[in-house]
């Protein structure tokens, strides 16, 4: 490795300043500081936070949103993330998954490194070393991490996002294990954005434990301990070392206050499918004095068997939340409204901003926007006011989003960063689907909730090619963070779970199931979901039975204790049924994609067989 690093001055006191003790991390930054040429290089604390953020005001890269939150707006061709440019390169080409973009790490690093030699020229090199897990963790040693970056605003997101400081990193096992992980912007206006000629790339160099991402400072692509770290890397840890599953999961806790009882569930959603909402759910007005619903997380979670007791554990390795603010309001989220109020140190991203009140807003937020356009600005930082008349655009962008911690939540477990983590009792497994799929149907075979995790999908509502009824399939919600081939992903799933004495239930649900003829939703949805989540609970603990089905044991109306709500009968009656016709024609398509992923675990094939057979298909 390179160690100069001409360019900094005084690299090793500014080091030495910061408490950065870690030899290998010294190494690893000197080394990108002299790549990336940049000017200075800063070690970040969460306790600079307050300094940072004001510098960020000074600068303009940050705007004040009421007392005590942020505006940040990124460049308008950079929004979202790119999975067509997302590569999870490694040494070994059997690690080619369906899904995963596999490509070499002998061509991508070379590449990667080209990209981002003298790239952050003239800038700060913020080091952000993390952990993605609470301090103690059985899985801590795949926890640790450095981030790189030369974007002040993707430093302040780390602070939210993850444990920030060097205490996480200078006293570990095994000092090299570390997640390497280099953010380099680039000169975001000459990328080629979508274009032939686009120069970004986002790759996960994962049996390295090196993530290298050029060419965005959005979230998605930029915070790399969330999705690089937490998802793909820490799932090829997981598989590599047999121990622990990382998955695209919210994790919730139930508590009955009459008898004290704690259920806890996790669950995969494809985007749009309402997973930060459930996530951060309250209970219905109506069994608000008897249950609790506590959060732990939206987006993540790792998941392992403890030896000691045979229990599936689950926890959170986030510290914050990033979450869609589109149709986020009083009705859908109330906790996340309240999680971004003034003081919590939120930061919104790409909603329309008042330069004059300092108030932002997004679609859905209320249902109209403000009714006086002075000082509004959209996503894109145009006045509302000058608008062309009939203009109709959005004022927010669709993926605009809000950062804030866990902590500001305020229904969050008071164990939230429990080392241990939670034992989990049940799966979900929810799409957007409106018809075929139940409220919910649970599942108690271990290789039939794989199979219906892998066959997890949501409607292909935007896709131009889309077939009609068919699912854009989205294996547990992975498909763009699989860092694996997926056959050995679903035998990964086997093998963790199996290890647990006592299995947790899975189940699939669906919120969204509509009427035929004039297309109303058949489920109220938001609150209300918690009544099949706890019929769900209840099934584990044999307090209910429910009736078996072909797809699975469905909920006996009765069981759901609806009484206090004005469900019409035959909306309740098409939720709780499975229609056979649907079924087989969707048993069809199913085949067809489990065929992409070669050398599937035969008792995948059999569940697969056996649910086809039992539906008389
Ligand atoms: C995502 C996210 O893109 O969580 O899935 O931000
Ligand atoms: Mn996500």
């Amino acid at each position: 490795m390179d160690n100069r690093s001409d360019n900094v001055v005084d690299l090793e006191s500014v080091l030495d300043e910061a408490g950065l003790k870690n030899a290998q991390v010294r190494e690893y930054v000197a080394h990108w500081a002299a790549l990336t040429g940049a000017a200075r290089v800063e070690v970040v604390d969460a306790a600079d936070d307050a300094r940072l953020v004001q510098e960020a005001l000074d600068a303009g890269e940050l705007l004040p949103v009421g007392e005590g939150c942020y505006y940040s707006r990124s460049y308008h061709l950079d929004t979202a993330r790119s999975e067509e440019r997302t590569i999870v390169a490694t040494g070994n080409p059997e690690d080619k998954g369906t899904y995963n973009n596999w490509r070499p790490s002998s061509e991508m690093k070379p590449l990667l490194e080209g990209l981002m030699r003298g790239a952050s020229a003239g800038k700060t090199m913020y080091v952000v070393p993390y952990l993605m897990a609470p301090p103690g963790s059985p899985l801590e040693r795949y926890a640790a991490g450095v981030e790189l970056t030369d974007c002040r605003t993707v430093a302040l997101h780390m602070i939210r996002m993850a444990r920030v400081g060097v205490h996480h990193i200078n006293d570990l096992q095994d000092p090299g294990s570390f997640v390497r992980a280099v953010h380099v912007t680039g000169d975001l206006e000459n990328l080629g954005q979508g274009t032939p000629e686009d120069q970004r790339y986002f790759v996960t160099v994962a049996d390295e434990r090196t993530i290298l991402h050029y060419g965005s400072s959005y979230g998605g692509n930029a915070l790399l301990g969330k999705i690089a770290h937490g998802l793909r890397q820490a799932a090829y840890d997981g598989w590599r070392s047999g121990e622990f599953l990382a998955e695209q999961f919210m994790l919730l806790g139930i508590v009955d206050n009459e008898t004290g009882e704690r259920y806890h569930v996790a669950g995969g959603f494809p985007s749009a499918s309402g997973k930060t909402n459930l996530a951060m759910t309250l209970a219905p007005e109506s069994l608000g004095d008897r249950y609790r619903v506590e959060f732990y997380g939206d987006d993540i979670t790792w998941l392992w068997v403890d030896p000691a007791d045979g229990r599936l554990y689950g926890m959170n390795p986030e510290f914050g939340v990033f979450g869609v603010a589109k149709d986020t309001n009083e009705i859908t989220n109330p906790t996340a409204l309240h999680s971004v109020q003034d003081g919590s140190g939120a930061i919104f991203t790409n909603v329309a901003y008042n330069e004059l009140t300092h108030e932002v807003w997004w679609e859905g937020r209320t249902p109209q926007p403000p009714a006086d356009p002075a000082g509004w600005l959209d996503w894109k930082g145009l006045p509302i006011a000058e608008r062309e008349p009939g203009d109709e655009s959005p004022w927010a962008h669709p993926n605009s989003r809000f950062t804030t911690t866990l902590a500001n939540v305020p229904n969050v477990a008071e164990d939230f960063e429990d080392p241990r983590g939670v034992r989990i009792d049940a799966i979900i497994f929810g799409g957007r689907t409106r018809d075929r799929e139940p409220l919910i149907r649970a599942i108690t075979d271990l290789p039939e909730g794989v199979y219906d995790g892998l066959t997890l999908g949501a409607e292909a509502t935007f896709a131009a090619d889309g077939v009609d009824g068919q699912l854009r399939y989205d294996p547990m919600s992975m498909r763009p963070f699989m860092s694996y081939p997926e056959a050995k992903y679903a035998a990964h799933w086997l093998d963790v779970i199996r290890r647990a004495s006592d299995q947790p239930v899975f189940a699939h649900v669906n919120w969204f199931q509509r009427d035929p003829e004039d297309g109303h939703f058949l489920w109220p949805g938001y609150r209300e979901n918690l009544r099949a989540l706890l019929w769900l609970v209840w099934l584990k603990a044999g307090k209910v039975t429910g009736v078996p089905s072909a797809v699975g044991v469905l909920p006996q109306a009765e069981e759901l204790h609806l009484d206090d709500l004005d469900l019409p009968q035959a909306d309740l009656e098409r939720i709780l049924t499975v229609d056979i016709d649907r079924w087989c024609q969707e048993m069809g398509f199913r085949e067809e994609h489990l065929r992409q992923f070669d050398g599937l675990p035969e008792e995948i094939w059999e569940a697969h067989r056996r649910v086809a057979r039992d539906l008389g298909c």
